[in-house]
């Protein structure tokens, strides 16, 4: 039998090295690291443009990054980069490329797949999408009964939501002032009707964004959208009112649109990568044309920094390295991302799709168990409103969460004295986790604040802060399109770096497909009139049981 091949062997040494130096760093706490080195923050902080990535609340040393970057060359992480960024099938098991960077190219180079220039297709689509846009927004698309459209309602789930409703809102300030843009993606019933809501169909226009245009809960409402449409405007009307965005042009033809209407992406767009393509068509018709051409600069600023900056200075690959170095061995199972900016509200929602599905797996690429934990669960909310909710567990919970704190330093709005507030919070959070507040502290705190020594002592245990919580924080001037495409990008080549360090792929989500067969079978067994599965597990069968009854019962 073959020994382990000479990457495999330095990968090992490199990964037991850090098991080693762990071992060094666990009697560290953040607290005597910044007292020891004034210049921490000068030696554990990276900058691009005006983006500043602070990680010298994360629990490393020179050392500790030294290690990590042996790492990221033993697990070949320039070749994986140039293997993705060539077009290469890094997406194995569904034998495809990942070519998200082509969408966002702006150079003149070729971007081939298959031995392919994809630039062509690209930039056609691209602007095919601003002409569209462009008549949209000017009021120059027509409904049926002669009315500009003024309502675009996108019809989506996962990737082919998740991006743009996320990016809509962060650029809310952007939209244009005279239209409503909504998103359904939900198949409850309520998502659906709770945005027709109060629009006119004469001037209402559905986006119907799948990839594959089969995904039930999207054409399900896409059904329902058009029946309520052609209710109210007649079967003609369907052309005027309906365009779509797929890889799948049958599937769409079958639905009705025509290739007029029609936006393509590729096979080499994964869903969750794919807001740079035409599934970021609602989000281009909010914000404009150029704008979104700016998004797209963003991310490919972050493309070349990604592919061009050494280890020590690469901004991605710093966030990956060191969430590699929480989970491998600190032991952490979960990461926040808290961004202090309501623009950015839905980027944590956006990012447990794009970290999670793309990294939440088991095995490695060639099928084989993994050796140690992946993904943690990723979760997050807004500041500050976090801070009057979950952040207890985070200062005081038994296990730390390490936590990307994320604001803009100037906002867009005028009152600043709102933003000062918002900031102090941020950083001071970040520092109370960092370096807590010993038993001492606490006492002397309740005594100065005029409790008497008895009370003090009984509270100080409650008033402890543990402190040595990693946290990293990510500051950039204001949220803009630019801006909002540089974080984008940012996190989505953290994912590839974890990936290649765990050897996985992440651009596949096999783990979605049981679930989705499961329901094919279940579907039918709630109606009253069908036979109730009995060969259910007893659970899945009594909860079927239990719709059936309650239905069967007058109310
Ligand atoms: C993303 C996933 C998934 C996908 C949705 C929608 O990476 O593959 O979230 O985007 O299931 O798929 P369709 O675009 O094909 O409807």
């Amino acid at each position: 039998m073959d020994g382990p091949t000479p990457a495999a062997k330095r990968f090992d040494r490199a990964w037991t090295a850090l098991e080693q130096h762990r071992g060094r760093v666990s009697p560290l706490h953040l607290r005597d690291l910044f007292v020891g080195d004034p210049e921490r923050f000068q030696r554990f902080s990276l900058t691009h443009e005006d983006l500043l990535l602070d990680y010298s609340k994360q629990r490393v040393t020179t050392e500790t990054m030294a290690l990590l970057h042996e790492l990221a060359r033993a697990a070949d992480l320039a070749g994986w980069t140039d293997r993705m960024f060539s077009g290469e099938h890094v997406n194995m098991t569904e034998d495809r490329a990942a070519f998200h960077v082509a969408l966002r190219s702006r150079s003149t180079a070729p971007m081939l797949v298959d031995g392919r220039d994809v630039m062509a297709d690209v930039r056609g689509e691209l602007e095919r999408m601003r002409g569209f846009a462009g008549r949209v927004r000017a009021g120059e698309w027509p409904g049926a009964s002669g009315r500009p459209i003024r309502n675009v309602v996108n019809i989506g789930i996962g990737g082919s939501d998740l991006g743009p409703v996320m990016a809509d809102q962060a650029l809310a300030r952007w939209r244009h002032p005279g239209l409503d843009i909504r998103f359904v993606s939900n198949i409850d019933g309520a998502d659906l009707s709770d945005a027709l809501a109060g629009l006119d169909p004469a001037a209402t226009l559905f986006v119907v964004a799948s990839k594959t245009f089969t995904t039930q809960e999207t054409m399900t409402n896409a059904a329902s959208a058009r029946a309520w449409l052609v209710g109210a405007l007649g079967e003609a009307a369907v052309i005027r009112h309906f365009v779509a965005v797929s890889a799948n042009p049958q599937a769409v033809a079958a639905f009705g649109i025509g290739a007029d209407s029609t936006f393509a992406f590729w096979d080499w767009v994964g869903g969750r990568y794919s807001l740079w393509s035409a599934i970021g068509l609602p989000l281009m018709i909010g914000i404009g044309p150029e704008a979104f051409d700016r998004l797209l600069d963003g991310a490919h600023a972050i493309d070349r920094h990604f592919r061009d900056a050494p280890l020590g200075a690469n901004l991605p690959v710093a966030m990956a390295l060191l969430g590699i170095w929480n989970t491998n061995f600190l032991g952490a199972r979960t990461h926040a991302v808290l961004p202090y900016d309501q623009g950015l509200r839905r980027l944590p929602a956006y990012l447990q799709q794009l970290e999670m599905e793309s990294n939440g797996k088991s095995v490695d690429r060639y099928g084989r168990p993994v050796r140690h934990p992946t993904c943690p669960v990723v979760f997050g909310e807004p500041g500050t409103n976090i801070q009057h909710a979950f952040v207890q567990l985070f200062h005081q919970g038994p296990d730390p969460v390490p936590t990307d704190f994320l604001a803009p330093v100037e906002p867009h709005h005028d009152l600043t004295g709102h933003h000062d507030i918002l900031l102090a919070n941020m950083i001071a959070q970040a520092q109370a986790l960092a370096i807590g507040q010993d038993e001492a502290e606490a006492r002397v705190a309740m005594i100065a604040s005029g409790l008497d020594g008895a009370t003090a002592d009984r509270l100080a245990p409650h008033r402890t802060f543990p402190g040595n919580r990693p946290s990293t924080t990510l500051l950039f001037r204001r949220l803009d399109p630019y801006t909002l495409g540089r974080l984008i990008a940012l996190y989505e080549h953290k994912v590839f770096t974890q990936g290649v360090i765990w050897g996985i792929n992440p651009f596949d989500q096999w783990g979605v497909e049981l679930g989705k067969t499961l329901t094919k079978k279940i579907l039918p067994e709630l109606s009253l009139d069908a036979l109730a599965g009995s060969d259910q597990d007893s659970s899945t069968a009594g909860l079927i049981a239990h719709v059936r009854a309650t239905r069967s019962r007058p109310i």
